[in-house]
């Protein structure tokens, strides 16, 4: 069973590269995503590292000059995905790429611990070092980037300001904000998404005019940071994001470390002390028991739980207390007997959608981030179940890019995989799980 996995896992990992890069899912997602590559660079390092440093290489070498790292990198031409790179214009920053038309956001920053993850699993411990001294640098300047122009407040937490740079493109969680939203136009669009994926699937036609109206605001200020954070109604801290750059902080650390380079260790240092503090002070929910989203446009606290909840599992920034909390948080809403781990939405919550892409639906990528940091905190139990279920879905339906959670459907017929098929970051995730 194992060998037919790993097998099936390297065939679509080997049939979505497309020479140097990988797309996330062929058709639907024609291009280069930004955290798809850096979870995809982890699953390539299994079968061929050589790959995985490429696929990292070909992110980077988009990278503008100011050190932003884009969430699409247009290297190739698609017509079959919506918006391409004649809306998204990058070329309005002064800063952008000038090698490739690219968005003008970004996405969760997980390269600092995909570059460790790739000294874990190397074999040659010398030469990935050596590849990794080649490039650390590059993500380096990317959080220097963050820091310097996503936490206008300097508290160490970096905002958004576009749910597509959450990673969780239509969670429950941005309800609030649409709804806050004043004037957003109709416009006039084509999507491409749903002719790929039944529409019950993905976000509605309103949910699309509020992602473009923000990308619009984006581009009358010329992705100006400043003027951004001054004017654009999406404005959030997410605790999904903040723990990634705290995870990615912490290996860039000890990467800087091993490599015996001292000179960016002190920087990385204060950061990650402001950061943890405060991502503790203002994220954590006592009463919810999980670290939630802040909305920093409307001043308040957005008090629902999602997966990315747990992501801060993955680093060592919880308390013991928060831990617990979390825990039992975890356990009570979202490891039930009739639910395959892990909900990107509370399933307790009149909002959860098990179906619609991120309002409930598992996600690979979320599992082995929950899976990892319940290993990190010593809950073996709790981590074998995100483990087993992760193998059972994809074992059972397939290598989906998302999965309805209810294990037994009314439907016996109905399959419980979503969205793309042969979706890479869910080949790449679960040849780490299986290689553990
Ligand atoms: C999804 O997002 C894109 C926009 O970035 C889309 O729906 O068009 C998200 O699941 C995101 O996290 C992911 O990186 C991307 C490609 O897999 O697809």
């Amino acid at each position: 069973m194992k060998e037919k996995l790993i097998e099936k896992a390297t065939q679509i990992l080997n049939n979505n590269n497309k020479g140097g890069f990988t797309i996330p899912s062929e058709g639907l997602y024609p291009f280069q995503w930004n955290w798809d590559s850096g979870f995809i660079a982890i699953g390539l390092a299994h079968i061929n590292i050589e790959l995985a440093k490429k696929e990292l290489e070909s992110l980077l070498d988009a990278q503008w000059e100011n050190g932003f790292v884009p969430h699409i990198v247009f290297h190739n031409d698609s017509d079959s995905y919506f918006p391409g790179p004649d809306f998204h214009l990058s070329k309005l920053h002064p800063e952008a790429s000038k090698k490739y038309r690219t968005t003008g956001m970004t996405q969760p920053p997980v390269l600092g611990f995909v570059l460790q993850e790739l000294y874990k699993i190397a074999e040659d411990k010398k030469a990935i070092l050596e590849f990794i001294d080649s490039i650390i640098d590059k993500v380096f300047k990317k959080h220097t980037y963050l820091y310097e122009n996503r936490d206008p407040n300097n508290e160490g937490l970096m905002y958004i300001w576009h749910n597509w740079e959450s990673g969780t493109d239509n969670s429950p969680i941005w309800d609030e904000v649409w709804s806050k939203m004043k004037n957003v136009p109709k416009y006039t669009f084509k999507r491409k998404d749903t002719t790929h994926i039944d529409a019950s699937q993905r976000p509605s036609n309103e949910e699309y005019n509020n992602y473009l109206h923000l990308i619009e605001i984006a581009k009358s200020h010329n992705y100006n940071e400043q003027k951004i954070a001054e004017n654009s109604p999406f404005l959030i801290q997410d605790p999904l994001f903040n723990a990634m750059l705290i995870a990615s902080n912490e290996a860039l650390i000890e990467l800087y470390t091993k490599l015996g380079r001292e000179e960016n260790i002190d920087q990385l240092k204060a950061w990650q002390s402001k950061t943890i503090k405060n991502f503790n002070e203002k994220l954590f929910d006592e009463n919810l028991g999980a670290y939630i989203h802040y909305d920093l446009r409307n001043n308040t606290h957005i008090r629902k739980i999602t997966s990315s909840s747990f992501a801060p599992l993955f680093t060592s920034a919880p308390s013991t207390k928060q831990l617990e909390l979390m825990q039992n948080c975890y356990s009570e809403k979202f490891d039930t007997s009739d639910l395959y781990a892990c909900a990107s939405f509370d399933p307790t919550h009149q909002d959860f959608n098990p179906k619609k892409y991120w309002r409930g639906p598992v996600w690979i990528n979320l599992n082995w981030i929950i899976y990892k940091g319940f290993l990190k905190h010593d809950k073996q139990k709790l981590a074998e179940k995100i483990k087993n279920d992760s193998i059972e879905l994809i074992e059972k339906f397939g290598f989906y890019e998302y999965f309805n959670p209810h294990r037994k459907l009314n439907n016996s017929e109905e399959s419980n995989g979503c969205g793309g098929a042969n979706f890479s970051w869910s080949a790449a995730l679960l040849l780490d799980i299986l290689n553990a």
